[in-house]
């Protein structure tokens, strides 16, 4: 997990416990990235279905929320909205924007965003690595309801074929995941663990999201 040279050191964010925003709703949003709540690093705002200004409306809230708590910002699939709202990264699915494409759209913005992409196989996994994303999604991992339309469920072994297969391009695990799966995936190489379900529909959700992304922030493990 040592930082190779040349790394993005925004990419030190993609670690523990990947919160995503699936409302607009500033309580939700300040308990997932606040040291005193869930303490994540990155918030993806991630509203399906919603029209475009209700994604702006929150995607602008979490702007200002992340910001205060020195949070990465990241938006699902609007390349548009990234630029924006001054994200810091977007996040592409498979039949969004291509990398490239991207990449060049936020050049041609000012906005030297990161980029990352969902993945579901090795041979997107390999894809998206050639594309030069700067992290990768993996999953689903375990059954998930709250994907329309998800992938084959990949389990712990494919999520580890994947991770060998991405090399020092990072992995954010995601897909039915429970908030005791931490040490698991960790194990499997994932370089963060994204739970939708398990952690915003928690009876407390800062406790779920702190407990998710504990394995990687163990005392001994040098950041
Ligand atoms: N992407 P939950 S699975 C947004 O496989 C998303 O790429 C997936 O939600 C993928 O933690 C998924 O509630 C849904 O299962 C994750």
């Amino acid at each position: 997990m040592s930082a190779a040279p040349g790394r993005d050191p925004r990419l030190a964010a993609i670690r523990g416990f990947y919160a995503v925003l699936d409302r607009d709703d500033r309580a939700l949003a300040e308990v997932l990235v606040s040291p005193r709540g869930a303490g994540a690093r990155v918030l993806q705002v991630r509203l399906k279905p919603a029209t475009t200004r209700e994604i702006l409306t929150a995607a602008r809230m979490a702007r200002e929320i992340t910001r205060h708590h020195g949070a990465l910002l990241v938006v699902n699939d609007r390349v548009d909205l990234a630029i924006a709202v001054e994200a810091d990264a977007v996040h592409l699915g498979q039949t969004d924007l291509p990398v490239a494409e991207a990449r060049a759209l936020l050049a041609r913005a000012g906005l030297p965003a990161l980029i990352g992409l969902s993945t579901h196989d090795l041979d997107q996994v390999r894809a998206a690595c050639a594309a030069g994303a700067d992290y990768l999604g993996f999953g689903p991992v375990s059954p998930t309801r709250t994907k329309e339309n998800p992938d084959k469920v990949t389990g712990i072994q494919g999520l580890a074929s994947a991770c060998a297969a991405a090399g020092t391009t990072p992995v954010v695990a995601i897909g039915g995941l429970a908030v005791a799966d931490g040490p698991s995936l960790r194990a499997a190489g994932a370089a963060a663990a994204c739970a939708i379900s398990a952690v915003n529909g928690a009876a407390d959700v800062a406790a779920a999201g702190r407990e998710l992304g504990a394995p990687w922030y163990v005392p001994s493990d040098p950041l």
